[in-house]
């Protein structure tokens, strides 16, 4: 985590062009792994055509894979590192449920709670691409899906404003 330097309680990787990493020095969008230095695997197939058909063009450049193992946590956050913050947000869920938290635009705004299932899509558009989210808890054992147990969420974005 920035500034702290403590690692976050979820595991993470990317596909495509651009990969979303943090650290010390801050949360950042690059084309290599910070340890290996190679480029990331493609996004495959069957998720771009999904951000086809909900988003349209441009195509996404990032799938950020989020693991959660039972107890792993995400504190309520905006996405705003992305330059075409215009364009949607698009996630999918598999494994363990979750409890999705999606707020407003004001950090101290009332939220509400949803649960999120293996499966399910969430697309944050319009006044929500902006809106306050998280994830307050894993729950464990609802899917068998995940090897070892708990939750996979797939993010995609569109990073760079297109020419
Ligand atoms: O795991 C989720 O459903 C949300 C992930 C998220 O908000 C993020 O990675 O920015
Ligand atoms: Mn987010």
């Amino acid at each position: 985590m920035p500034r702290t330097g403590r690692p976050f309680s979820v595991r993470m990787a990317n596909m495509g062009p651009l990969g979303w990493v943090s650290d010390v020095r801050g949360y950042r969008y690059q084309p290599t792994h910070p340890f290996t230095g190679r480029p990331w695997p493609p996004i495959p197939e069957r998720l771009r055509a999904l951000w086809r058909a909900l988003v349209g063009s441009p195509e996404p450049e990032c799938c950020l894979v989020n693991l959660y193992r039972v107890g792993a946590k995400m504190g309520l956050h905006r996405d705003e590192d992305e330059e075409a913050q215009e364009l949607p947000v698009l996630s999918v869920s598999l494994g363990d449920a979750a409890i999705f938290r999606l707020g407003g635009l004001a950090r101290r705004g009332p939220t509400v709670s949803l649960r999120l299932e293996s499966g399910d899509v969430v697309l944050l558009a319009g006044a929500s691409r902006h809106a306050y989210h998280g994830i307050d808890r894993i729950l464990a054992a609802t899917s068998d899906l995940v090897p070892g147990g708990g939750r996979i969420n797939l993010t995609l974005r569109r990073v760079t404003r297109p020419a």
